[in-house]
């Protein structure tokens, strides 16, 4: 076994490989560029090589600064993790040259599935089943045109020099075929230089199902069951579980059996991923093969308890696999969710900002976080904005799934959009829940994904609205330890507090005025000319609430810009639009201690106890991603702070104590 590896790789997945090396008391080598001078992976590494500058193409993706790490520090091995230079078969070639060992597939394996046509041919001469189609050498429009009336329209013409969904178009009639040909043909050669197509039969609801492989280099091969990674975006994968739902045990067989059959068709050792589209009537096709352990790996190893890292390791170093197919067992189910610094509501941009707060659900043998970055650090914009992977399992599919959503209602991330609440609404529709799966799961189920329908901000404004009235009483009042204490009367009644409360809540990209009249009951909310009784308690982030005799629970999450209801059928965003009273200006907070909105603190400018001059800069912190520094109104002494940084803020909250001068 190797007494030191190199990771080439950064973020979350060069951490998780550094875990498992350091477990196995193998030394660990990291590199980084120069925006990941204090990233995790370098900090949890026993050393660290500086690679170049913060752009992939100068550090990352430089094969020879990888390999000169690994000369310079006597690691005998390189781990590429996924992306990057992990499916390189230069680079693989370049570390058996530099006499290192490459922690993957043989060199020959990863040029084999490096072209998807060539991948195609070699799956047909193994007797893999491929989609019934044509990826022929005759290009011309007659023949394409007689293979597709053939196998039947709808077809799909994919350009060969595509891939991951790029230069695909559907087909759907002969009288549509010449003129779909010549502009997929047009778009091919634009795009990729070549406009070589192949001609397949289009399945209309397919599922993506893959299975993970594993060979060693003594001829053995087993599968470690399948992952559904259906729930896509524009071909990025956004929540995946294994095993697969409704796979019978014949399918598992038949489709590993044809996986392994693929494997060994490449001479593959290490850990591989054979991606098929399965259909509704059970039947499956090759798509693809990746040469490399992927992403979602976690899921499958919490379903068989195998640590496929350590397998990578012990395989590299020339052992056996360390299981028989026979050993091989399924135990209930995962769920894993990539937690993304995007926005949702805006096309799923990435986002950059600093994490100035970040509180993960806590892990134990249910939950699990595979993450790169800690409180404080930047999501920059030179690589992919990932936060963590979220992983779930529980003994079913429906307990993992409600695992999930309980484990991002508890995520808690300050300081940048983030994809938690899509991932909620996602893992709360009633036909995810149904494993109603397919490629086009999200396209099909958005209205109910993003759930802006006219009803369910009708029962979502009334929830949203006792929300922020408990969650300011609570964060206004001290709780106090005192059982009989007027603080803690339940319903939320407070002494000299006005019965009626004019809001404006923005939700659901909409403003709505809200009138709330507390009464004995609890609260009448009114809103777009419904009036409707609702009455609730808040703990924390716990909240009850009774809306017409349905008593349920919600949580209330603080966010930079104002607060996420997670309900028990989705996520609502929403913010308090504040009255503009003129006197503070959002943008400075000019004359005031108290934060003009929602935000979190970034840092304090002067030491508790200090003389200021009016004006004097005293903290800086962050709201709708905006920097706003809190200045002193007069000149005097600042006793205290009342907030650190990295901790949240109401809007309207004092931020610190100052005694005037002519006062102190
Ligand atoms: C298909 C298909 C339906 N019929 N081929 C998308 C990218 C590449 N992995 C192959 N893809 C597809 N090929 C036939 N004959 C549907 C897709 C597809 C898809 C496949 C897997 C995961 C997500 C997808 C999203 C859209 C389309």
């Amino acid at each position: 076994m190797f007494s030191k590896i190199l990771i080439a790789n950064r973020g979350e997945i060069a951490c998780r490989v550094i875990k498992t090396a350091r477990r196995m008391g193998i030394a660990t080598v990291a590199v980084y560029s120069d925006a990941d001078r204090n990233a995790l992976h370098v900090q949890l590494a026993d050393e660290a090589i500086h690679i170049g500058a913060a752009p992939a193409r100068e550090s990352y993706l430089l094969a020879e600064r990888i390999l000169d790490a690994a000369r310079s520090t006597g690691a005998q091995a390189i781990h590429p993790g996924y992306g990057f230079l992990s499916e390189n078969a230069e680079f693989a070639a370049a570390c058996l040259a530099s006499n290192i060992v490459f922690i993957g597939p043989p060199t020959g394996a990863i040029e084999a599935m490096g072209s998807k046509s060539a991948a195609k041919q070699i799956m047909e001469a193994a007797e893999v089943p491929l989609v019934p189609g044509y990826h022929g050498d005759d290009q011309s429009p007659a023949l394409l045109r007689s293979e597709a009336e053939k196998m039947g329209y709808p077809v799909l013409l994919k350009a060969t020099a595509g891939g991951g969904g790029k230069g695909m178009r559907q087909v759907w009639s002969g009288e549509e075929f010449d003129e779909a040909l010549a502009a997929a043909k047009r778009e091919s050669l634009a795009g990729f230089g070549d406009d070589t197509m192949l001609v397949e039969k289009y399945l209309t609801q397919p599922r993506h199902v893959e299975v993970q492989v594993f060979c060693d280099s003594h001829g053995n091969s087993v599968y470690l069951a399948e992952r559904d990674c259906s729930v896509q975006r524009r071909h990025q994968k956004i929540i995946e579980e294994a095993p697969a739902p409704g796979m019978t045990d014949a399918l598992r067989q038949a489709m590993g059996e044809t996986a392994i059959k693929a494997a060994q068709a490449i001479g593959y050792v290490s850990a591989g991923t054979v991606e098929f589209l399965l259909d509704a009537d059970g039947s499956f096709y090759f798509m693809e093969m990746n040469t490399r352990l992927q992403v979602e790996h976690p899921v499958t190893e919490m379903i068989t308890r195998q640590d496929l890292v350590e397998w990578q390791l012990r395989v590299a170093a020339g052992e056996k696999l360390p299981l028989e197919q026979g050993d091989i067992r399924i135990t209930g189910h995962a769920f894993e969710a990539r937690v993304y610094a995007e926005d949702a509501d805006n096309d799923f941009l990435p986002v950059t900002g600093k994490l100035h707060y970040l509180e993960p659900p806590e892990e134990s043998q249910h939950v699990r976080v595979d993450t790169g970055v800690r409180q404080g650090d930047e999501i920059s914009v030179y690589y992919d904005p990932m936060i963590a992977k979220l992983i779930v399992w529980d003994e079913s599919r429906e307990r993992a799934l409600d695992r999930l959503a309980t484990a991002l209602s508890e995520y808690r991330i300050g300081g940048t959009v983030t994809n938690l609440d899509f991932l909620y609404n996602l893992a709360t529709t009633e036909a995810f829940a149904q494993a109603d799966l397919d490629t086009g799961f999200i396209e099909k189920h958005a209205e109910s994904i993003f759930h802006s329908r006219a009803q369910d901000i009708e029962t979502e404004l009334p929830i949203a609205a006792i929300a922020l009235l408990l969650h300011k009483q609570q964060a206004r009042y001290v709780a106090t330890s005192d059982p009989f204490s007027p603080w803690q009367y339940p319903t939320g009644w407070r002494l000299n507090e006005p019965n009626l409360h004019k809001l404006t809540l923005h939700l659901h990209q909409q403003d709505h005025e809200i009138s709330v009249e507390q009464c004995s009951e609890g609260y009448r909310v009114s809103a777009n000319n419904k009036t409707v009784l609702i009455s609730g308690e808040l703990e924390e982030d716990q909240l009850r609430f009774d809306l017409l005799g349905h008593r349920q629970r919600a949580v209330l999450a603080r966010t930079d810009d104002g607060f996420t209801l997670y309900l028990p059928n989705g996520a609502c965003h929403f913010h308090e639009v504040m009255p503009d009273t003129g006197e503070n200006s959002a943008a400075e907070g000019a004359g005031s201690l108290s934060a003009p909105m929602n935000g979190t603190i970034v840092t304090l400018l002067v030491e508790a106890g200090s003389e200021v001059e009016a004006d004097t800069a005293l903290l800086v912190m962050e709201a709708m991603k905006m920097e706003h520094t809190i200045r002193a109104p007069v000149a005097g002494t600042v006793d205290s702070f009342y907030f650190q940084p990295g901790e949240l803020v109401d809007g309207g909250a004092e931020l610190l104590k100052l005694t005037p001068r002519e006062e102190s």
